[in-house]
């Protein structure tokens, strides 16, 4: 099985990188593809297990939400649009299908796909897994109107997270010409098995860097000692369209928690993480009950593949940078930037 199977042990607390897409439809359960359960062994593809995790719960996500677009803010979908400053004059976008067939040679393989303004901001990632020769996978609002975009997957063959000649790794690529009215559902694409290792303009992204630009995130919560025992639920999304490229859960212990988000984070970007604690223990981010933290990460740009590494602390910060509310984002909105 190829795929990005977490099994990172110890105390690491593994979610998913890429979550946004396929797990969001069924909101407060969260669905496959969303964060990895304890111990899973990747049925959906994209779960990292956390073996013999003594922070508890790894990854089992779903319930924090944050990884769909579906989910609803404390005041209804509305409110999922008016968070973010400049929504009224920010670029749009609409949600992206991809409708993979023609792969039976990666039969029970999972792939990771990566979509993008061509050459540049990532939309959107997540990880499917072949079935009949077939996947689907949808990108919430993973489409930029009017933009030329791509996307790009890897079957990574020995899970190292880059694609390498000589690995036996397969990528493939479409290019996806500029559309200022795609239909109402959503732009829809379709795939096949292409091989291809180039993109439109003839850069190879089997290159041995970071496929798609995305690395491995390490988030560290340090000082939460007020919170011992109780739960904490952490998303984390790019600007650009609010889309998640990782989340997870994990029990507070020692005053402390750790996730390892793989493929959580696009190189060369500021990306934000929004996290909270649940006082309550619903399993739902409310302002009035729970304590909401919120920070920006920096431009982290390696040469190497190498995690980005995070330290968060118990901030109590309730608005991102630009005034989206930390429980709509954790509830599930995805917010137009
Ligand atoms: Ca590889
Ligand atoms: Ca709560």
């Amino acid at each position: 099985m190829s795929g990005f199977v977490g099994g990172n042990g110890g105390s690491t607390a593994t979610g998913t990188a890429g979550t946004t897409g396929a797990a969001g439809a069924t909101g407060s359960t969260g669905g496959v593809g969303v964060t990895g359960a304890a111990g899973a062994t990747d049925t959906a593809g994209t779960s990292g297990a956390a073996g013999g995790s003594t922070m508890g719960a790894a990854g089992r996500g779903g319930s924090a939400g944050g990884a769909g677009a579906s989910g609803t803010p404390d005041g209804g979908v509305s409110t999922c649009e008016v968070g973010d400053a400049g929504s009224a004059t920010g670029p749009s976008f609409v949600d992206l299908s991809v409708l993979a067939s023609g792969f039976p040679e990666h039969e029970g393989e999972t792939a990771f796909l990566v979509t993008r303004v061509a050459g540049d901001q990532v939309l959107g990632t997540g990880s499917a897994r072949v079935t009949g020769g077939a996947f689907m996978f949808r990108f919430p609002k993973g489409y930029k109107l009017s933009a030329n975009q791509e996307i790009l997957w890897l079957f990574d063959e020995d899970g190292d997270g880059l694609c390498r000649e000589g690995d036996g790794d397969h990528t493939g690529y479409v290019f996806v010409n500029a559309s200022d009215s795609p239909p109402p559902g959503g732009l829809e694409v379709a795939i096949s098995d292409n091989h291809a290792r180039t993109t439109s303009r003839g850069f190879s992204f089997c290159n041995n860097t970071p496929f798609g630009d995305m690395l491995d995130m390490d988030i560290t919560g340090i000082g939460f000692d007020a919170h011992n025992g109780r739960t904490v639920h952490l998303v984390t999304r790019t600007i650009a369209n609010g889309a998640v490229f990782g989340s997870g859960d994990a029990t507070i212990e020692g005053g402390g928690f750790a996730f390892h988000l793989r493929k959580g984070f696009q190189r060369f970007t500021y990306q934000e993480i929004f996290f909270f604690i649940d006082i309550d223990g619903d399993g739902r981010c409310a302002s009035e009950t729970d304590h909401t933290g919120y920070v920006l990460t920096p431009a982290f740009t390696p040469t190497m593949n190498m995690p980005v590494k995070m330290q968060v602390m118990d901030n109590h910060v309730a608005l991102s940078a630009r005034g989206a509310s930390v429980c709509a984002v954790m509830n599930g909105c995805q917010l137009a930037p």
